[in-house]
C-alpha cells in the first residue's frame, strides 16, 4: 500500500518536470507572454471529421450538405468518416443506385481528404444493394489503424446479406477478434449507422464485452436527432443528419439540426465538436479590395449656403451610389428629428438600389432658418449590401467642407478656472456641473477680469487646453483672437471640442453649447455674424478629465478674412 502511493508520487514528480521543462524551453526562458499551458505532449494529435447522413429526406438538402463540405476542407482534418445513409436507396435497380451514389460522390468529391464509408439501411435496403456494396465500394465492415488509434466501421444492414445468418456470425466473430487484438490502442472509435446498444443489445453485448478495459468512443447516425450519453465512463454519441430529412430547431439541446462533427485525438482523449454549417469561413470573405470597393462605392455631398440672418436658406444633399461590385447595393436614407418650423427636407425619406454596375443618386433639399440652428435633425443610412445590413449611420449635416475651413492657429489665452464643487460628486455629477456651467450668456467668472496674456499656438489647428493649463481637469478657460471682416457678413462657423464649448462674438453668445459626447468628434457648425471691420471672438471651453483641446476654424474659401491673436 504504502509503496504504491510512493509510486504514483513519483510518477508525479516526472510529469511536473516534464511540463516545467517543455513550457520553460521557450515560453519562459523567451519571457514570452502567454497564458500558461502545457502543448500537447502528442506528435501524432490529430483530427477527424464524421458527415451525418444525408438520406431518409432532405432531396432538397444539398446547400447544408455543401456547406459542410466546404467547411470540412476549411477545417482540413486528416480524414473523414460517415455514419451511413449516402443515398435514397431502396431500389432493386442497379442504374438507379448508379446514379445515386453519382449524384452523392458529385457533392462529396469537393472534400479535399479521405471519406471512410459506413453503410447505412439507405445504402444497403436489399441483397442486390448488399452486394452493389460489396462490388462498388468494398467491405461492408472494416477497421483500421490511424496514428496510434483503432477504427472500426460496423455494419448494420447485415441481415440483407445472402447468407445472412452466416454473414452475421463472421461479422460478430471479427468485431470480438479485431476488437481483442486492439484492446490497448490509444484510442479505438467505432461507427455504425443504427445505433446497436439501443436496437439489438444482443450483438452489442458481444462487443461491448470486447471492449472492456479498452479507451473507446462510439458513434452512430440514423435517428437524424444528435443525442449523446455517457456509459461506463464512454461517449454514445448518435449523431444528427448532415442534410438529410429533419425538422430543424433553433434549441441546439434538442439536437435536431443539421450538424457535422469533428473530432480532436490528442493522447487518450478525444475532444468532440459539433460544427452547424453557416460559421465557418475562409478568410478570404472579407477581401481588402472589397471593403475599398464599397467605401468608394458611396458618395455624399452635402451644399449648404450659409444662411442669411432671419431668413430661409435652400441647401441639398446628393447620395450617389456606384456599384462597382458583383452583388446589388442598396441604401435606405430618412431625415429624423426634423423641428417643422425651423427646417423643411423634400423628401425626408428615399431608397437607391443599384445592381452590380449601375450608378443612382438621390437628392435630399433643405431649407432652415437662420438664427435656430439648435435643433439640426439627422440623416439616418442604412447601407445593404447583396440583401444584407452592411452598416447604420448616422451622418451629420455638413454645412461646409470640412477639408476646407480655415483654422485660427494662434490665440490670446485667458486665465483658468477651477469648476467648483466637483469634489467628491460621481462622474456623472460632475460633468453636470460643468455643463451648468454653459447657460446663454458668459458665465459669471467671465468681466473684465479676465487677461488675455501668452499667446498659444494651435497646431494643425488644434490648440491643447491640456499642454497649456497644465493637464487641468474639472477647469474652465477662455480663449480669444480677432477675425477681420471687409463688409458685414455671415458665415460658417465650425468647432470641434474635448469636452464642452461655446464661442462668443464681440460679447454676444453666437453658437450652441458643442460637447465632445454629442459630436462624436466630428466638426459642428453654426452661423457666425461678423461686422465690418476687427470682430472679437472668444471661446469658452471646459474639460471633464483627460485631454482638453478645440479646433476652431471658419468656411472662408476664399481667404477673405484676416485672423489675429491680438486687439487691432
Ligand atoms: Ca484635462
Ligand atoms: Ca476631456
Ligand atoms: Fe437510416
Amino acid at each position: 500500500m504504502y509503496k504504491r502511493i510512493f509510486v504514483t508520487f513519483f510518477v508525479a514528480i516526472l510529469v511536473f518536470v516534464n511540463i516545467a521543462f517543455s513550457e520553460e524551453s521557450f515560453l519562459e526562458k523567451g519571457n514570452i507572454p502567454s497564458l500558461k499551458r502545457v502543448f500537447s505532449a502528442d506528435s501524432d494529435k490529430f483530427t477527424f471529421a464524421i458527415i451525418g447522413d444525408k438520406t431518409g429526406g432532405g432531396e432538397q438538402n444539398w446547400p447544408i450538405f455543401d456547406r459542410a463540405v466546404e467547411e470540412i476542407n476549411l477545417l482540413d482534418p486528416d480524414f473523414a468518416m460517415t455514419v451511413g445513409d449516402h443515398i435514397q436507396g431502396y431500389s432493386s435497380d442497379v442504374n438507379a443506385m448508379e446514379k445515386m451514389w453519382k449524384e452523392y460522390m458529385e457533392h462529396l468529391s469537393v472534400l479535399k481528404m479521405p471519406v471512410i464509408f459506413v453503410p447505412g439501411n439507405h445504402d444497403i435496403s436489399n441483397t442486390i444493394m448488399y452486394k452493389f456494396w460489396q462490388e462498388k465500394l468494398g467491405k461492408t465492415h472494416f477497421s483500421f489503424d490511424y496514428k496510434g488509434c483503432h477504427f472500426v466501421g460496423i455494419n448494420t444492414e447485415e441481415h440483407q446479406a445472402p447468407e445472412s445468418a452466416t454473414a452475421i456470425k463472421e461479422f460478430s466473430d471479427f468485431l470480438v477478434s479485431d476488437i481483442n487484438k486492439n484492446k490497448s490502442a490509444k484510442h479505438i472509435f467505432i461507427f455504425m449507422h443504427r445505433p446497436l446498444w439501443l436496437e439489438d443489445k444482443g450483438m452489442w453485448k458481444n462487443i461491448d464485452s470486447a471492449l472492456e478495459g479498452s479507451n473507446y468512443t462510439v458513434f452512430a447516425g440514423h435517428y437524424h436527432n444528435l443525442s449523446s450519453s455517457i456509459i461506463n465512463n464512454h461517449k454514445y454519441i448518435v449523431l444528427s443528419a448532415t442534410g438529410a430529412g429533419l425538422d430543424e430547431f433553433p434549441a441546439p439541446e434538442i439536437g435536431s439540426f443539421h450538424h457535422y462533427t469533428v473530432v480532436t485525438v490528442d493522447g487518450k482523449n478525444a475532444t468532440i465538436a459539433i460544427v452547424r454549417p453557416g460559421n465557418i469561413m475562409p478568410e478570404t470573405i472579407s477581401p481588402t479590395e472589397l471593403h475599398k470597393k464599397l467605401e468608394s462605392s458611396v458618395s455624399m455631398k452635402f451644399e449648404m449656403p450659409v444662411p442669411i440672418v432671419k431668413e430661409m436658406a435652400t441647401g441639398k444633399f446628393t447620395l450617389i451610389l456606384n456599384n462597382e461590385i458583383a452583388k446589388p447595393l442598396k441604401i435606405k436614407l430618412n431625415v429624423s428629428g426634423i423641428n417643422e418650423n425651423l427646417w423643411k427636407v423634400t423628401p425626408p425619406e428615399t431608397i437607391l438600389e443599384t445592381a452590380s454596375g449601375e450608378k443612382k443618386q438621390a437628392v435630399i433639399e433643405f431649407s432652415y432658418n437662420a438664427d435656430s440652428l439648435s435643433a439640426l435633425p439627422k440623416i439616418n443610412i442604412e447601407f445593404y449590401y447583396d440583401g444584407k445590413l452592411l452598416y447604420k449611420q448616422e451622418q451629420k449635416i455638413e454645412f461646409a467642407d470640412t477639408n476646407s475651413i480655415r483654422k485660427i492657429d494662434k490665440w490670446a489665452m485667458g486665465v483658468v478656472f477651477d469648476v467648483p464643487d466637483v469634489k467628491d460628486k460621481t462622474s456623472a455629477e460632475a460633468e453636470t456641473i460643468v455643463y451648468n456651467y454653459f447657460p446663454t450668456k458668459l458665465g459669471p467668472e467671465v468681466g473684465s477680469k479676465i487677461y488675455f496674456g501668452t499667446t498659444a499656438e494651435a497646431k494643425n489647428g488644434m490648440l491643447d487646453l491640456d499642454a497649456f493649463y497644465e493637464k487641468a481637469d474639472y477647469a474652465v478657460a477662455y480663449s480669444q483672437a480677432y477675425i477681420y471682416s471687409s463688409a458685414d457678413t455671415t458665415v460658417w462657423g465650425a468647432i470641434k471640442v474635448d469636452d464642452v464649448a461655446s464661442v462668443f462674438v464681440n460679447g454676444n453668445q453666437s453658437s450652441r453649447v458643442f460637447k465632445l459626447k454629442d459630436s462624436g468628434g466630428q466638426f459642428d457648425f453654426f452661423p457666425m455674424s461678423l461686422k465690418a471691420g476687427w470682430n472679437q471672438v472668444m471661446v469658452k471651453c471646459a474639460d471633464l478629465t483627460g485631454g482638453w483641446n478645440f479646433t476652431f476654424g471658419l468656411d472662408d474659401p476664399q481667404s477673405k478674412l484676416k485672423f489675429s491673436d491680438k486687439s487691432q
